[in-house]
Parts: C-alpha cells; structure tokens; sequence
C-alpha cells in the first residue's frame, strides 16, 4: 500500500493516532503489533490474571463439618468468621507470560509468599513468627528463594480481605504458598494444603 493510500485510509477509518515516520512505533503510537514493523514490545501483550487467595464459604463443605452457615459480615460479632473460609489458592496451577501480574484477592487470615526454585517440602516449618497465645497462628518465617512476602495479616485484624498485585518478569515456575502455617501444612494429615504454582514462560 502506497502511503499516502494509508493515511487516507487512516482518517477515513476516523482514528486521531497520528502516523509518523517510516511506521516505527513512537510513543502516542497505539497501533502496538498491528504495526508492520511492530518490534515486539511484549509489555503491548502482557495482561493481568485474578487469583482467589482464600474465600467466604456461606455454604462450606470444607472442615469443620458444617454443612450451611450464611455470613453477615456486615454488622456481625466477628466479621472474619475464620470457620467460613475456605483455605483455597484458585486457580492453583496454571501458565502466564512474563511481564503479566497476577492480582491476589485476599479473603480472611491469608499471607501471600511466593518462591523460585522450592517445593513445598523445601520450606522451612520450624522458622516461624509466633503471635502470643490464642491470638495469631504461626506464620512461616522462611527467606530462602521468596520474591515477595505480602502484608502481614496480624496487623489488620478488623478487615483482612485485600487485594496484592504482583508482576512476575522471568520465565520460571513460581510456587505460591498461604505463610499461615496451619493453612499451609495440615499437622493432622501431614499434607501440604494451601499452595499452587504459577509458571512464568515468555
Ligand atoms: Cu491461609
């Protein structure tokens, strides 16, 4: 296409991005990599991913055995009621680009930690931050390979649901652990419970 073709075809199509130069993208470029010499700036790609990081569970099916239970969060005796949360991490496993963020929906006592390069059996349990008696569980303490630990839960006790967004910029498998010890490892089955990866390729 002659140029002067597409500029014309350009306003009739009633865009107001301006078309410069050769077709190199600039700066108030939107064209992104429709662009025939688009250069592959992968960020113009790069999209957000939403993971539910512990939810309210009206109806649980989840210990202890209540089989129904409705939350009035809104003028309760206790607006976190800890026995309707559901210690899920959703999606728990699943592949996302480098330079896309993931947007961690916090619900109820939840600390986000996420490590490269461990399994859950790598962390380490006995490292902890203990909380006085009958007030916090444990939360893990473990430094080695995390990228990021999130807000600590002990410090908003009267709303505990937040949101933490975090970009993940290198190829690589992620694993994403709740750091309440008790939601992390089950002492009664000996199973790890909250955890999930997140696979990072470009
Ligand atoms: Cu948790």
């Amino acid at each position: 296409m002659q140029r002067r073709d597409f500029v014309t075809s350009v306003l009739v199509g009633g865009l107001v991005t301006p078309v410069m130069g050769d077709g190199h993208n600039t700066e108030n470029d939107q064209q992104g990599d429709q662009g025939e010499h688009d250069h592959g700036k992968r960020n113009d790609k790069s999209t957000n991913y939403t993971i539910s990081f512990g939810h309210w569970n009206p109806t649980p099916t989840n210990t202890p055995t209540q089989t129904s239970s409705p939350i009035d969060r809104f003028a309760p005796a206790d607006p976190n009621p800890r026995f309707l949360n559901g210690h899920d991490i959703l999606p728990n496993d699943f592949r996302i680009r480098a330079g896309d963020t993931v947007t961690f929906a916090i619900s109820g006592f939840h600390l986000v930690l996420i490590y490269r390069g461990s399994k859950p059996e790598d962390i380490d349990r006995t490292d902890l931050l203990l909380s006085p008696p009958m007030t916090f569980p444990p939360l893990i303490n473990d430094s080695t390979n995390r990228l990021y630990r999130g807000l600590d839960p002990r410090v908003m006790p009267a709303n505990q649901d937040r949101v933490e967004v975090v970009g993940f910029n290198t190829p690589g498998r992620y694993l994403v652990i709740c750091g309440v010890l008790p939601h992390f490892f089950d002492a009664a089955t000996q199973e790890f419970v909250m955890f999930g990866y997140i696979n990072v390729r470009n």
